[in-house]
């Protein structure tokens, strides 16, 4: 059985076996929670994400966490709001339930992941907060099994109050 924890901080000081990277297609680095982990994790993360040869979006590829806390990454691609017709929610589902497996396939049992998408790709808050949690509680119960953790780390009040009413809703 997977609990599923929402918490305030700064997921690269997250002790876990993995942490999520809200990454772009070229998993070269960015801005936002993708710069803070290239930078606590130190030059050799790049590296290895060099040798990665990009990600599509909504797909999910590991690596070590190196210099961070976490044992290791997984870094996703989520998809960049555009109204909202263009597979956006689908994507999202996606970046979530790969991320997970990939997780837990190199034998993660604890998990924390950042708010996939809602800062500059601009996906709404409301909708990616119940959708994250309902597609991360269905792929703990049925191809992720072995994770029995789950955090989500919230970076501001607004992600943290839509991630408790979601899961609020969820749990009811
Ligand atoms: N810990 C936890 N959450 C964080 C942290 C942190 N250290 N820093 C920021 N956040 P964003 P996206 C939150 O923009 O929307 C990058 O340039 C942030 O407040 O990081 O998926 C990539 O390379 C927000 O709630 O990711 C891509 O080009 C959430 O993380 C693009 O941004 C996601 O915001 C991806 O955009």
């Amino acid at each position: 059985m997977v609990t599923i924890k929402i918490v305030r901080g700064d997921i690269t000081k997250v002790v876990v076996d993995a942490i999520v990277n809200a990454a772009n297609t070229s998993l070269l680095g960015g801005g936002g929670v993708d710069g803070a982990i290239h930078r606590a994790a130190g030059p050799k993360l790049l590296a290895a994400c060099r040798a990665l040869h990009g990600c599509e979006t909504g797909e999910a590829k590991l690596t070590k966490g190196y210099q961070l806390p976490a044992k290791y990454v997984v870094h996703t691609p989520g998809p960049i709001w555009r109204g909202g017709q263009h597979n956006e929610v689908a994507l999202l589902a996606n970046s979530y339930r790969n991320s997970l497996n990939v997780a837990a396939a190199q034998g993660c049992q604890t998990v924390a992941f950042p708010s996939i998408s809602t800062g500059v790709y601009r996906f709404p808050l409301a909708i990616a907060a119940p959708l994250a949690l309902q597609t991360l509680q269905q792929t703990a119960a049925s191809t992720a099994k072995s994770v029995t953790l789950i955090e989500i780390v919230c970076f501001d009040d607004q992600t943290q109050d839509a991630f408790e009413s979601a899961l609020a809703a969820l749990t009811k």
